[in-house]
């Protein structure tokens, strides 16, 4: 599996200068006039793992393979997108696919950079796209209504399906998300939301796009932020997109030293994946097979042979066991070799969970 992450927030307020922050290629084009993004882009990235490197320090492969994540940045979303002001918001279905949102706000000023609202306010703009993604899911819900009720005219077993897309409909009329609907536990409300693939359904990390002036924690705008997230119950970052992006002129310890003399410990590529890992209980393995160093991203409490039907299914039917070495021990004693000397190589069977950072040799059958 790989994780994929959609852009969302108001015109300028930085999404594209932040996907090419994140993406570190000038892939979309950002520009100082609202609506500059109108077909997606996608990148693909890998995800930033020192661990990977280290393991591969350790065994010399021929390749090293990191796992990926996707960022897809679409069109900016203004107030009555869904009646089709701006751009509308048909863009909206391009992120229906993705695992997670990033929602960017703006925290930068720049009189040459135009605010569709006139003013800096966070919290403002946030209610703006929440209440466009929103209707955008009511517009959903509400078409899979009229849908299924055709459907029950020939098939009465329906019924149960129409009332429940009925009450989800409802629930998301009131103005609340989907991942507050309260019978989402249940099996047929899973199956449901699953399919239908809501946008208010979907985590969300707010990421505070800011400039030299807001990036200090106590700052009024990125306090606003911080509360929008925290009033959400949700994660939330803070990048200074323009200046990440123009680091990429430089190199990449002087870089880390620029970023360093701003205090930014982690830049916005790699606080964005640590952040989407965790919020959606994601973790890594490594696999060491055939010259070729090679990382894996599963959920968190995947089974072993689960693990291995990542890299194949064979691997998952044919599964006998796994010789499994913690992160640490491996890097502490200089490889598998002598792991299995001192008995660090341990022997698992199909219902071992994965832990992060695990480095796992798979034995099965085929
Ligand atoms: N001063 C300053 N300008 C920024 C910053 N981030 C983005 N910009 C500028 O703001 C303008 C708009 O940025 P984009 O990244 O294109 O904005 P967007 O959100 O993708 O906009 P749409 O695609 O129109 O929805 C560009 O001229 C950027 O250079 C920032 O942190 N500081
Ligand atoms: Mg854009």
């Amino acid at each position: 599996m790989s994780l994929s992450i959609g852009i969302v927030g108001l015109p300028n307020a930085g999404k594209s200068t932040i996907f090419n922050a994140l993406a570190r290629a000038h892939r979309a084009e950002a520009a100082s006039y609202p609506f500059c993004t109108i077909e997606p882009n996608k990148a693909i990235v890998p995800v930033p793992d020192q661990r990977v490197e280290k393991v591969a320090e350790l065994t010399n492969p021929k390749t090293v393979i990191h796992s990926t994540v996707e960022f897809v940045d679409i069109a900016g979303l203004v107030k009555g997108a869904n009646q089709g002001e701006g751009l509308g918001n048909k863009f909206l279905s391009h992120i229906r696919e993705t695992d997670a949102i990033l929602h960017v706000v703006r925290c930068f000023t720049d009189d040459n950079v135009a605010h569709v609202e006139g003013t800096l306010d966070p919290t403002r703009d946030v209610e703006i796209v929440e209440t466009e993604l929103l209707l955008a899911d009511v517009e959903t819900a509400g078409n899979r209504v009229q849908k299924l009720q055709k459907q029950i005219r020939g098939d009465n077993s329906l019924k149960s399906l129409v009332e429940l897309a009925e009450r989800l409909r409802g629930h998301l009329s009131e103005g609340l998300p989907a991942a507050a609907f309260p019978e989402r536990e249940s099996e047929k409300a899973m199956e449901l939301l699953k399919e239908m693939r809501l946008l208010t359904d979907k985590p969300v990390i707010y990421c505070a796009n800011t400039d030299e002036n807001s990036m200090s924690p106590d700052c009024e705008v990125l306090r606003a932020v911080a509360a929008a997230a925290e009033a959400r119950n949700a994660p939330w970052v803070s990048i200074c997109a323009e200046m990440e992006e123009e680091l990429f002129e430089l190199a990449d310890d002087e870089r880390a030293e620029f970023l360093a003399a701003y205090g930014i410990e982690e830049n916005g590529l790699a606080q964005t994946v640590r952040t989407g890992f965790s919020t959606l209980g994601l973790i890594s393995f490594i696999t060491t097979m055939s010259n070729e160093v090679k990382a894996w991203t599963v959920q968190q409490g995947c089974k072993a042979p689960q693990a291995a039907g990542t890299i194949h299914t064979d691997f998952e039917k044919g599964f006998i066991r796994a010789h499994v070495t913690a992160y640490e021990d491996f890097v502490a004693n200089g490889g598998e070799s002598p792991c299995r000397a001192v008995g660090l190589v341990h022997e698992e069977g199909k219902d071992y969970e994965i832990r992060d950072g695990d480095v796992i040799r798979f034995l099965f059958n085929v």
